[in-house]
């Protein structure tokens, strides 16, 4: 059995495989309209292995200026797309928040591409849930406290299984230390999707 930081929830295969499907199809129109970007560190200006867009009313960019939250796409200039029904309905159904989620970030993982260890923190709504929804190859997912140096728990995150991160995890570090190749069909060129679901603004 394996023992979750207080405020995580695992969901593991909530989406079936034409849920699965049909969610690809929908973030496939979202990126026709808003295509990947390759993001870069602040400061320093070094691209990040992951590649983002983003979908809703704000979207997370990185650039050499900074994090943060804007309504514009970094490279087209152009608005987000909206959110898809099928993102705004699950959010509904599985945080039961008062509020509809603000933005979806789209984050794409070729087997090469990792996340280091961060806290999330450029939202100013901190009350709100997160939810991430895992799409394509599984990864190895770490989590830790809300100190950096505290010690981690790693878990498997397989295409279809949803995270919920509330209350004492929201701060918490978290990362991608790794994607497993080849341990799914449903994207054609593997790799993995990651959406998360937030409220920004209190
Ligand atoms: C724990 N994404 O986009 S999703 C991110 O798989 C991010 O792409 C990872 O970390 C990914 O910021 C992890 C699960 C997740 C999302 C938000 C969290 C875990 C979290 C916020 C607080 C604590
Ligand atoms: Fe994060």
């Amino acid at each position: 059995m394996l023992v979750l930081p207080k405020g995580v929830r695992h969901i593991p295969g909530h989406l079936d495989r034409p849920e699965q499907q049909a969610l690809v199809e929908d973030i496939r129109a979202v990126v026709r309209e808003a295509p990947l970007y390759r993001p870069e560190m602040p400061r320093s200006g070094k691209p990040l292995s992951v590649r983002m867009t983003n979908c809703g009313d704000l979207g997370w960019v990185a650039d050499k200026t900074g994090y943060r939250y804007q309504d514009r796409h970094p490279v087209t200039g152009s608005p987000w797309p909206s959110m898809p029904d099928r993102l705004i309905n699950l959010w509904e159904e599985l945080t039961g928040y008062t509020a509809p989620p603000q933005a979806c970030l789209v984050n794409f993982y070729n087997t090469s591409a990792r996340m280091g260890l961060h806290q999330d923190r450029d939202e100013t709504d901190l009350a709100a849930p997160v939810l991430s929804v895992s799409l394509g190859d599984a990864c190895l997912f770490r989590i830790g406290g809300t100190e950096r140096g505290q010690p981690t728990r790693s878990f498997r995150l397989e295409s279809g299984d949803i995270v919920i991160l509330g209350g004492e995890s929201r701060l918490a570090f978290h990362g991608v230390d790794r994607i497993y190749p080849t341990t799914s069909t449903l994207l054609k060129d593997g790799g993995r999707i990651n959406l998360t679901l937030r409220r920004v603004t209190a």
